[in-house]
């Protein structure tokens, strides 16, 4: 039986206002939405141009969840995105012809070629990188809560988990030690029912992973991530709530992991109607079909948006290609932090 809360669906313009969305932003959670799946579509033909080195990895079915949740994210806050939260790149700013060098290991990526694939983030947009170990970067996330709390900045850290890492024991540290000091957090669930070929029943016993949210000592919700106006709704209750003293939230955001766990899987081995079911609850086709329902959406706005999105990325594109290969003799530049670098200010 679930413990955590089960949010339900967005119904109206209103309820979406109420949550503090005017009908532009709707909007431009769209258009973020659209150039999530474009810059992976694109990314994917890059990958079998033979242009991108190592593997390639999506968050196909995942766009609703990533921009929801960064789009209740103020400017102040940070997050540490895994490799299935392209949205939150690129709602937070990142400019797709970046994303795309980096996908190449150039030198105008985020890494500039230090690193490869979704290890990558903008600091000065507040997102920090990724590393592979999951989910290494949930203390992180919390350590971050911590530093708010001690140098007492109204800010909150988010930190992004699959199901699979939630049951490794960094996930459990992180909870109790960011439970018992209430700090300013959001554990963030992408759960997309399989850890590459293990699904769920064999990777936790309970009926949500958000249902462990009580025995840390904080309110656990889980949430449909294909709809990005109730994922939006309830990161920005939790948001709130961390931001103002009330501690951490686990929001859990149900999707299907919608191709292989990287290019190189085809996912034979997930049941081929679990992927048919899912494609009905697609999330750009979701709100795709709410915006026209419930808020005018015409088809003149539509292909506006469409074409927009299509040249932001095939100028992005030409410009990535343009970047250079980084220079062999600055290979350890950025790699290492100075002395400087560590003596944070609050240190002083
Ligand atoms: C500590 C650790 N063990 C194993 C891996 C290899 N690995 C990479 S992704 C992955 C599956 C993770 O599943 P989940 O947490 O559900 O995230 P998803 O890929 O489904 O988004 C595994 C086992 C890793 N990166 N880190
Ligand atoms: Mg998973």
């Amino acid at each position: 039986m679930a413990i955590a809360r089960e949010a339900g669906p967005v119904g109206s313009l209103h309820e979406v206002r109420e949550a503090g969305l005017d009908r532009e932003d709707l909007l431009t959670v769209y258009r973020n939405m659209l150039v999530t799946r474009g810059v992976e579509e694109r990314g994917h033909i890059l990958y079998r141009q033979g242009k991108i080195p190592g593997s390639f990895y999506t968050g196909r079915g995942n766009e609703g969840a990533s921009v929801g949740v960064a789009t209740a994210m103020s400017t102040e806050d940070v997050g540490t995105p895994l490799h299935r939260d392209m949205g939150v790149h690129i709602t937070r700013g990142v400019e797709p012809w970046r994303i795309f060098a980096q996908y190449m290991g150039r030198q105008d990526g985020p890494t500039h070629g230090r690193d490869g694939n979704v290890h990558m983030a903008d600091s000065q947009l507040g997102l920090i990188a990724m590393v592979s170990h999951l989910p290494a970067m949930l203390p992180v996330a919390t350590g971050c809560a911590l530093a708010f709390r001690i140098r007492e900045e109204p800010r909150v850290a988010v930190g992004w988990f699959g199901e699979g890492a939630s049951a490794r024991g960094d996930t459990h540290e992180s909870m109790t030690f960011a439970g018992t000091r209430k700090l300013p957090v959001v554990f963030v669930c992408d759960n997309n029912q399989w850890a590459y070929s293990t699904p769920t029943h064999l990777e936790f016993a309970t009926e949500h992973v958000a249902d462990r949210a009580e025995s840390y000592g904080f309110e656990g919700v889980v949430v449909d991530g294909t709809d990005v106006l109730a994922v939006y709704r309830e990161a920005k209750r939790a948001i709130d709530k961390a931001r103002a003293g009330g501690g951490p939230t686990l929001l859990e955001c149900l999707t299907l992991r919608m191709e292989g766990h990287a290019v190189h899987d085809d996912a034979f081995y997930v049941p081929k109607p679990l992927f048919e079911r899912w494609a009905e609850n697609d999330p750009i086709e979701r709100f795709r079909t709410w915006l026209r329902d419930n808020a005018g959406l015409t088809d003149e706005e539509e292909d506006e948006i469409a074409a927009g999105v299509k040249r932001l990325l095939t100028s992005a594109l030409e410009r990535a290609e343009e970047s250079p290969q980084p220079d062999p003799a600055g290979l350890t530049d950025g790699v290492y932090a100075s002395p400087e670098d560590l003596d944070t200010p609050h240190h002083k």
